[in-house]
């Protein structure tokens, strides 16, 4: 086989992972607990077909990537083609089905989606695990997008990060007893606070607060808690515990960061904004079960209820400096959608 094309959905970390414990194999210095989503992701093509004759080909949402960009998955494909014993270079066509200038072209879903096309176009079957161990080679976050619905990141303890890999949680196919088996219907309600690319990127960003910031070592030492608090709620389908968390580790994620030196703010005024919208819906009476979560940016993404998302959504729309929201519900794993 020499061409596969795989679609995966981005995720939202609602634990965080801020931290690496070896940069050179991208291992986390901790777990991570996050949720897939089923609207926003990427499909990718890959065809180890030669490429442009002299190297890999990508194009990135219908334009030719840039060098950084190109590096970048070129040494990704590097990786698979040594473990195939395939020499030959490839062709990739990678869409994202995010929104323009979202914030939410994750290199989550690219790198699931990659290491899934380009392992199957090499003629390689790997299992879920090795493709998350894969993944995450690209990019921390996109071992979890492997997966489906709620997802935990292990950070493993093996030097050569064969088991820091992610794994879906059992709430994805069981229920408390009595409740129907599927996915929890929960919703994550995005709301866009800027237009353009974020000021400083994740990986760099993660260096520096580790390097910099005095809150580091303590910021590391609480994500084990908050990953057994996280589990439980889920288990027991405990919107309030689980947002209760989210929260948490969101917000020590940016404490620690905006204590490094220099600072790292990703946050603008629109960002605290959407908060206080938030914390006055859980105020107001009838209240609504809303709880944010921030990454590497100034977006708010909130976690509620199905039921609950469309009133989320207008009330996060009517927040100034909120661009626009949009509504993702759980999604599925990385999956191959057509193969030749
Ligand atoms: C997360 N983020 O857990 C955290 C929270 C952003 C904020 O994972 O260096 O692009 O490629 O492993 O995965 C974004 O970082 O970083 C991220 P690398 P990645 O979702």
């Amino acid at each position: 086989m020499t061409v596969a094309t795989a679609v995966a959905g981005t995720n939202i970390a609602l634990v965080k992972y801020w931290g690496k414990r070896d940069e050179a194999l991208n291992l986390p210095a901790t777990g991570s607990l996050s949720l897939t989503l089923d609207r926003l992701g990427t499909r990718t093509r890959v065809a180890f077909d030669g490429g442009d004759g002299g190297g890999d080909l990508l194009t990135l949402n219908g334009a030719r990537a840039d060098e950084k960009t190109s590096r970048r998955v070129s040494a990704f494909l590097d990786r698979v083609r040594a473990r195939a014993g395939v020499d030959t270079r490839a062709t990739v066509v990678t869409d994202n089905s995010v929104p323009t200038a979202s914030g939410l072209a994750s290199s989550a879903s690219g790198f699931a989606a990659l290491a899934l096309a380009a392992s199957r176009a090499a003629g390689l079957d790997l299992p879920p695990n090795e493709l998350s161990a894969l993944a995450r080679l690209g990019s921390g976050s996109a071992a979890r997008s492997i997966f489906g619905g709620f997802v935990e990141m292990a950070p493993g303890t093996r030097a050569d990060g064969t088991d820091a890999t992610a794994h879906p949680l059992a709430a994805n196919v069981q229920g408390p007893p009595g409740a129907p088996p599927g996915v929890w219907e929960v919703r994550l309600v995005v709301a866009i606070t800027a237009a353009g690319e974020k000021a400083i990127g994740s990986t760099a960003a993660m260096t520096h607060t580790a390097r910099t910031s005095p809150f580091y070592q303590a910021w590391i030492a609480g994500v084990d808690a908050d990953l057994a608090a996280a589990r439980a709620a889920i288990d027991r389908r405990d919107l309030a515990a689980l947002g209760a968390v989210a929260e948490r580790s969101a917000l020590r994620m940016h404490a620690t960061a905006l204590a490094a030196d220099p600072a790292i703010v990703y946050w603008n005024p629109a960002t605290l904004a959407a908060i206080a919208r938030v914390r006055a819906l859980r105020d107001a009476s009838p209240a609504t079960q809303a709880f944010f979560t921030i990454d590497a940016g100034p977006h708010v993404k909130v976690l509620c209820a199905a039921e609950d998302a469309d009133r989320v959504a207008a009330a996060l729309a009517g927040v100034p400096g909120v661009l626009r929201t949009l509504v993702a519900a759980p999604g599925p794993g990385a999956r191959i959608v057509e193969a030749a």
